[in-house]
């Protein structure tokens, strides 16, 4: 690639405004801290820092009609599955959640190889009335994939095998344990991509992003996984295998099952396998990072990036001033821009005539420089700086998490309104008597992010300690806020444990009706992630 290929006018090229060094790291480094998380806190298992969610939610009662686990329930798990397969020993990585906000006391955690050890165990869970929850990755923002009492762990993560790839038609199925990155690397070697990207890609499972209907960064461009996943094959609550692995991309035979497993969360079955129809990967990829002055610019950049970009546009990320000291704070990384704009973008296009893409950009971004709407900017000359400009925007979570914890809102609001939500957010708290972003404050900051292409803001509350009253300051507060601009109270992240007492703001008496009658027919004692969902 050449050194310099863009250089608009007063936008500096990345090379420049940024001293590389060879100890990038690959985005897959992001979530890499959860894991870390996890074995600091394996290790220090017999004094975890992270509080029971019984304890920190004591309104929630366990469920008297689950049975409890007993020594004829092991020797039946031990009868068919490997010894490493029935963990009893080392649970406590599966019973935190990625925000250490939640903790469950399972005692079982249960690794099966196939859909027929799944089936096996949903049987006799079934008839045991044994409650169970499906684990992925454990990157769940909303305490869905982490136990509540002691629910049995099903981990899919033995279960990642690629069961077949058609590179004509670009069709993959896999094993629900397969991790996001890997299975796009496989792609890749294949010249496809994975129609789905997020900061977790490290550790999350293709089956629980399809479980989640996750979004991610490049929704904008690959639409929805209610899209592109052709179908998929679960396990239900009485160990019913339910094979709807198809591969069409057109079929009008009867109700599509397999669109009610997407977002399901755990609570209508165990997925076990997906098919997914994966698109070309784009031969010539651009990214440009750059800072404005205030959020309608913001929007005047986008609605001119789907114009001016058209077809190559691929992903259109937004983040606030406070978001980017915040990275900057934790961050190793070499910051793309300084943070002394009020907001920043960034800007990718996917194509395959470099020329083409290139002049593309270059002319959309000196554009919106001569019409005074960005400050200032950097395009990255090479698949080095893409990925380190990439791993600036997706290591905010983690940062945010850093100093303890984060109260996070992931919402669908219409774009105008988008932003209020975080400047009306930090003026509840300050009225409420909190101070922000102080040495001794407990809240550090009020920031807002996401992918402004897709409508979703994350509005993420970071704090030193988990606190109950700020957490009632906020909530039902940020939801009703949702309800009156009739948003959505989750654009992606599901509902989990998090948003389950808060449904009704987003969703019509009517439709949760159908959502309960849905839930018994799949499951009738309710032994599929429970105290969640609905
Ligand atoms: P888990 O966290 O293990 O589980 C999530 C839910 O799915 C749980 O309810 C669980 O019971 C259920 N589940 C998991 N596997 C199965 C299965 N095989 N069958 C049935 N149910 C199952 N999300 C986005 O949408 N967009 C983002 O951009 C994004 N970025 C993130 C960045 C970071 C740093 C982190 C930590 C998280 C991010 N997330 C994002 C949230 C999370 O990564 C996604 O929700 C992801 O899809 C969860 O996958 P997982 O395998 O980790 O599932
Ligand atoms: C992202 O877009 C993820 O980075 C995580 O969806 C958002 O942590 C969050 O609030
Ligand atoms: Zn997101």
């Amino acid at each position: 690639m050449s050194a310099v290929r863009f250089i608009p006018r007063r936008f500096t090229t990345v090379s420049r405004s940024l001293r590389f060094t060879s100890s990038l790291r690959g985005r897959a480094g992001v979530i890499r801290s959860y894991a870390a998380a996890a074995a600091a806190e394996k290790k220090n298992a017999s004094t975890p820092t992270v509080k029971l969610t019984a304890e920190m939610y004591p309104e929630i009662q366990r469920d008297s009609r689950f049975a409890k686990l007993e020594e004829e329930d092991l020797a039946y798990f031990r009868s068919f599955l490997p010894d490493h397969a029935v963990v009893t020993d080392d649970t406590v990585g599966f019973n935190i959640d990625s925000m250490r906000k939640y903790r469950g006391q399972s005692r079982l955690v249960l690794k099966p190889r196939s859909t027929e050890d799944v089936s096996k165990i949903m049987k006799h869970c079934g008839e045991r009335k044994l409650a169970v929850v499906p684990q992925g990755g454990n990157t769940s923002l909303v305490g869905g994939s982490v136990p509540v009492f002691d629910e049995i762990v099903i981990s899919l993560s033995a279960m990642n095998t690629i069961r077949s790839f058609d590179d004509v038609s670009g069709i993959i199925v896999v094993d629900a344990g397969c991790i996001l990155e890997s299975t796009d690397n496989f792609l890749a070697e294949h010249g496809y991509i994975f129609p789905l990207d997020l900061g977790a890609k490290g550790s999350c499972h293709i089956g629980g992003n399809v479980a989640t209907n996750a979004g991610g960064l490049r929704l904008l461009r690959y639409g929805s996984l209610h899209g592109s996943v052709l179908g998929i094959e679960a396990v239900t609550a009485d160990g019913t295998v339910v094979n709807g692995l198809g591969k069409l991309r057109k079929d009008n035979t009867g109700y599509d099952v397999k669109q009610l497993f997407i977002g399901s969360e755990g609570t209508l079955g165990v997925i076990t396998g997906v098919s997914v129809l994966c698109p070309k990967r784009s031969s010539v990829v651009n990214v440009a990072f750059f800072g404005l002055d205030s959020y309608e610019k913001v929007q005047q950049a986008f609605v001119r990036a789907k114009s001016e970009l058209g077809e190559i546009l691929s992903a259109f990320e937004f983040m606030d001033k406070q978001s980017q000291v915040q990275v900057a704070k934790y961050s190793e990384r070499q910051k793309p821009l300084d943070e002394q704009h009020n907001f920043y973008v960034l800007v990718e296009t996917s194509g395959s005539d470099a020329a083409h893409d290139g002049e593309k950009l270059q002319n959309y971004l000196e554009r919106l420089m001569e019409s005074d709407l960005i400050e200032d900017g950097v395009v990255a000359q090479d698949e080095t700086q893409i990925k380190s400009i990439w791993t600036w925007r997706e290591g905010i979570p983690e940062s945010l998490g850093r100093a303890g914890g984060v109260y996070k809102y992931d919402v669908s609001i219409p774009l105008d309104e988008l932003y209020q939500l975080v400047d009306d957010t930090r003026e509840l708290l300050i009225k409420a008597g909190y101070e922000i972003g102080t040495e001794s404050s407990n809240i550090v900051d009020v920031v807002g992010y996401g992918h402004l292409g897709d409508g979703n803001l994350h509005l993420n509350v970071a704090i030193k300690n988990y606190d109950k009253k700020i957490e009632h300051t906020l909530e039902p507060w940020v939801y009703e806020w949702i309800q009156k601009r009739q948003g959505s109270i989750s654009a992606e992240h599901g509902i989990g444990f998090a948003k389950k007492n808060y449904l009704g703001y987003s969703k019509d008496p009517s439709m949760i009706k159908v959502m309960k009658e849905i839930k018994q027919l799949f499951d009738p004692n309710g032994i599929l992630n429970p105290y969640k969902y609905i």
